[in-house]
């Protein structure tokens, strides 16, 4: 088994490295790939290569987490080499012949790989799927109200070197924090987040569309309706990004088909494999988890069809490098490697 990690230097493809080793994934030989920037480097006594057509054949399985333009330059020549990619970018997710899968919601997918490629949900997308796939499964979902608290490193490496390194000079004048606080969000530079984030909110993350909804808002949508199953499903997403290093939450208005009872929906969200309940679950402390975790879940007020609830995941393990991990295992447990023949 030859198993490529495209992106292994970057803070997914870092995850990743952890996750084979720690999970003891059966590949008899592991190539690193990134730019060209680090191609020669050694990482984990191995000398990073770079993407070249001579460089890429062979392979059984590809994880790759290196931006939807190398995954898009990149995957079909993986898999035209014989590969199964499993592709952590938004490139190939919305491909009627890709199938988007989160292992414990929709496994069965995996068998419609037409393409050689496999796609990972956004790490926003990927926690919501777990309590969202219980409850549908005893209540019938038909809608979901989601605002996402979403961490720096849900943005990269440099999402997170961004936020360090605003904390600091912010912190050293909390008077000016509390009484001036537009100065002090210009005391610092920001290019990854859309306005400094250390000590703030910033409810603009991703490219806004005419409606004004931002692609990140959009993939939280069309995402959840492929990986549910459900093309109708009304999603009303806001996506919002806050000075947490790793963790993404959301808090989610969830409408149901039938009244759900609150006892039932507790045991569903219990029994779900590798969702965890809490009273109220925060970030930090799940950063490093593998579960996700769900808590403040009560009825609506108003509407007996609907639940609300707060659900946080490791945007880095589960929403990314960890799904990855095990759609690769899922891979090879269900016989797919080798079954991959698309034409470039
Ligand atoms: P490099 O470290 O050489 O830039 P992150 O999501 O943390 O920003 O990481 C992105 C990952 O994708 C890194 O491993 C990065 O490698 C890799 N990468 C970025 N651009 C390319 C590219 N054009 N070809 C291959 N790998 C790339
Ligand atoms: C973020 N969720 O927090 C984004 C990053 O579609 O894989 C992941 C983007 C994607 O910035």
């Amino acid at each position: 088994m030859r198993l490529a990690v495209v992106g292994a230097t970057g803070a997914v493809g870092t995850v990743m490295r952890e996750l084979l080793r720690k999970r003891a994934f059966p590949a008899d030989e592991v190539v690193l790939f990134a730019s060209e920037r680090s191609a020669g480097k050694v990482l984990d006594g191995l000398t990073i290569q770079p993407l070249r057509d001579d460089t890429v054949g062979g392979f059984d399985i590809a994880l790759f987490s290196a931006g939807g333009s190398t995954s898009k330059a990149w995957a079909e020549k993986f898999a035209a080499g014989g590969a199964v990619v499993v592709d952590n970018s938004s490139a190939w997710r919305m491909d009627p012949d890709v199938p988007l899968v989160v292992s414990e919601v929709n496994p069965d997918d995996l068998d419609d790989a037409r393409k050689g490629i496999v796609a990972n949900p956004n790490c926003t997308t990927m926690v919501v799927m777990l309590p969202a796939k219980a409850l549908h499964d005893r209540f019938g979902l038909t809608e979901m109200v989601a605002t996402s608290f979403q961490a720096a490193g849900g943005a990269g490496q440099k999402g997170i070197d961004e936020l360090a390194a605003q904390v600091a000079p912010l912190a050293e004048d909390v008077d000016q924090l509390v009484n001036d606080g537009r100065a002090a969000a210009r005391k610092v530079e920001h290019s990854v987040h859309a306005n400094t984030l250390a000590f703030n909110v910033v409810p603009l993350l991703g490219t806004l569309n005419e409606e004004g909804y931002t692609d990140e808002e959009m993939k939280l949508r069309n995402e959840s309706r492929k990986i549910l199953g459900l093309p109708d499903l009304r999603v009303t997403p806001t996506c919002v990004r806050v000075p947490v290093m790793v963790g993404h939450s959301i808090a989610v208005r969830a409408t149901f088909a039938r009244d759900p009872d609150l006892g039932e929906a507790l045991e569903a969200l219990r029994e779900f494999p590798n969702l965890l309940v809490e009273e109220a679950p925060t970030p930090l402390e799940w950063a490093g988890r593998d579960e996700t975790v769900v808590g403040r879940v009560r009825r609506d007020l108003a509407d007996p069809k609907v639940l609300n609830f707060f659900v946080v995941g490791d945007n880095l393990l589960k929403g990314a490098a960890l799904n990855t991990v095990q759609l690769a295992e899922l891979v090879v447990d269900r016989g797919l490697v080798g079954s991959a023949a698309p034409a470039a």
